[in-house]
């Protein structure tokens, strides 16, 4: 088979630069290694960036997303016991975000993608990109005992942190730089009304505790727990009681609990790999770039690489402009560090660190304290929460 960009992953980077190049007319397939079912059953993000919510729409995947996500004007910071608000769409000029899950969100991109008949291709096992630095590139797949072979002028690795693009560019070329932080986060969802209208991001020195919502019967709560936790040690009640214990009282009275329906944690990390291109393989999303939630920006992020894609891609077979090709990666980690930078410094301002010195514990009070007396540093936090421009 052969088409112009052949796209590896079928998570939400892949599936909406297929979307938005479908539209232009241009020929793509996505191979996703597990079944559409596997990949909606994950529980991720939930905040969407401004710029992310008008991409969706230019996809024409939008509608579902203004119906039913949340349009959130600010968030809110407990600690000691206080709590504040920052008002996003002051700060930020007049911005706001989206509260729309990641779920919902790649729901309809395969939905759309279905209606137009893109080519989305399941359980693709070995997918294994040939040749990338060479102009003709190509990708092989096992499906059950045959090997399936795309010729295509362009690879996008969309596959994620753990998948084999990123993987196939060679050491010498690869630069990787990594923080792992020394707690994860253990995320709840449950059919119960949220405890806010608006998102609560508490500091307490029991650890860091943050409720969010996926609409006004679907909540969704996550606390630091250290890495060597499992779910198994935080049975429903326990994750409730330890929850209460680091939101302001109240929060705390007003919060209702439930079973949960999922459990899951996942470990805190800020991972960034260059370049996002090597010969004709471009990395977009977590494939090259990870962030600690705490600033919501991992979906926000993989987003912009799509952005620049997209845009990029259409030069070049509209135009035959490849100004944005070859200025993808440079331009993405620009951003990209950015985002990085928000995302470590809302996690340094927020966790509890074990093994922080009595300084440190205190510039934190400090770097909180200025936060709500300085208008410039509200204004910071609101453009990098609603998104920077692309
Ligand atoms: P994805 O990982 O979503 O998609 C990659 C796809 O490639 C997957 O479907 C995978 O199955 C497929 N794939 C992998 N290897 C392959 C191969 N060899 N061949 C074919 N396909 C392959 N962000 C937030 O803002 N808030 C959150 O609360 C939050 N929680 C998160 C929790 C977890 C556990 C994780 C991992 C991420 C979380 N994120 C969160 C970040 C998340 O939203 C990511 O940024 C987002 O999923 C990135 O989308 P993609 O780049 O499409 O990668
Ligand atoms: C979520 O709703 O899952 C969520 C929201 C904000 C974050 C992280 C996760 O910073």
């Amino acid at each position: 088979m052969k088409v112009q960009v052949c796209i590896i992953g079928g998570g939400p980077s892949g599936l909406l630069l297929s979307q938005l190049l479908h539209l232009q007319g241009i020929d793509t397939i996505v191979l996703e290694k597990y079944s559409r079912d596997h990949v909606l059953a994950r529980i991720r993000a939930g905040v969407l960036e401004h710029g992310f919510a008008k991409l969706m729409r230019e996809a024409r995947c939008g509608e579902r997303m203004d119906r039913e996500g949340e349009i959130h004007n600010g968030i809110h910071i407990a600690h000691d016991g206080a709590i504040e608000r920052v008002d996003l769409h002051k700060y930020s000029g007049g911005s706001s975000v989206i509260v729309y899950g990641q779920t919902e969100l790649t729901r309809d991109l395969y939905d759309a993608r279905e209606q137009m008949g893109g080519k989305v291709v399941h359980n693709t096992e070995d997918v294994t990109p040939h040749d990338v630095n060479s102009d003709k590139p190509y990708v092989t797949y096992r499906a059950g005992d045959n090997i399936v072979r795309i010729d295509c002028e362009y690879i996008i690795g969309a596959d994620g942190f753990h998948g084999v693009s990123r993987k196939s560019i060679p050491k010498a070329v690869l630069r990787e730089y990594e923080r792992v932080y020394p707690f994860g986060w253990l995320g709840v969802l449950s059919r119960t009304k949220p405890v806010s209208p608006e998102l609560i991001y508490a500091k307490h020195e029991r650890g860091f505790a943050l409720c969010s919502l996926r609409s006004q019967v679907l909540s969704r709560y996550y606390i630091q727990v250290s890495l060597t936790d499992s779910t198994e040690d935080w049975p429903d009640d326990a994750f409730w009681a330890e929850l209460k214990r680091r939101l302001p009282e109240e929060i705390a009275t007003k919060l209702t609990s439930g079973p949960s329906i999922e459990k899951s944690i996942a470990p805190l990390r800020s991972f960034v790999a260059e370049p996002m291109r090597y010969g004709r393989l471009f990395l977009a999303g977590d494939a090259a770039h990870i962030v600690p939630p705490t600033g919501a920006r991992g979906l926000n992020s993989a987003a912009s690489d799509i952005h620049y894609l997209y845009h990029a891609m259409v030069d070049h077979y509209k135009k035959g402009n490849d100004t944005g090709l070859d200025g993808y990666s440079k331009r993405a980690l620009a951003r990209v560090w950015k985002a990085q930078r928000f995302s470590w410094w809302m996690t340094m301002l927020l966790h509890r660190f074990p093994d922080n010195i009595p300084y440190d514990d205190k510039l934190q009070e400090t770097d909180l304290a200025y936060l709500f007396s300085s208008e410039a540093a509200l204004r910071s936090l609101a453009e990098n929460y609603v998104g920077l421009p692309f």
